[in-house]
C-alpha cells in the first residue's frame, strides 16, 4: 500500500515536473518564457495550484477565473500582487501577467481575498510555485 502510495507521489511529481517544462516559446526579447496557467473554479477551487519553475527566467501566468468573485494572485514573500477579475456572466475571465521569480526552493502564493470572507464563506486559495528547474533545462 504504501509502495503504491509512494509511486502515485511520484508519477504526480514527474507530470509536475513535465508540465513545467514544457517548451515555452521566444519572447521578443529572446529570453524564454515560461507558461503556467491557473484556472479558478467554482467553490474557489485552483486547477493545478502547485508548479515547477526555473529562476530567473520570465514566467507568463494565465489565470482563467470561472467563479464571480475577484481574486488575487499574490505571493506576498516577493511583493507581488494582482487583482484577477471575475467572469463575465457565465464567460470565464482570463488575466494574465508575467513575473520572474528571482529567488530558489519553494514560493507560496495564495489570494488574499479568500480568507477574508468577502465572498461569503471563509477560505483558504493558493498554491506553491516551486523554483527547482535547473534555467539552462528550459527550452
Ligand atoms: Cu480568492
Amino acid at each position: 500500500m504504501l509502495t503504491r502510495v509512494l509511486t502515485m507521489v511520484a508519477a504526480s511529481l514527474v507530470s509536475l515536473l513535465a508540465l513545467a517544462t514544457q517548451p515555452g516559446h521566444a519572447a521578443a526579447n529572446g529570453d524564454r518564457m515560461q507558461n503556467i496557467q491557473l484556472t479558478i473554479l467554482a467553490g474557489d477551487r485552483i486547477v493545478e495550484p502547485n508548479v515547477a519553475l526555473a529562476p530567473n527566467l520570465p514566467v507568463r501566468l494565465t489565470i482563467i477565473n470561472a467563479t464571480r468573485e475577484f481574486h488575487t494572485f499574490t505571493i506576498p514573500a516577493l511583493h507581488i500582487s494582482r487583482l484577477i477579475l471575475p467572469a463575465d456572466g457565465h464567460s470565464a475571465r482570463t488575466t494574465t501577467f508575467t513575473l520572474t521569480l528571482d529567488t530558489w526552493g519553494p514560493v507560496a502564493w495564495r489570494c488574499i481575498i479568500c480568507p477574508s470572507g468577502e465572498h461569503g464563506r471563509k477560505r483558504t486559495m493558493g498554491g506553491t510555485f516551486y523554483v527547482i528547474i535547473d534555467r539552462s533545462t528550459v527550452t
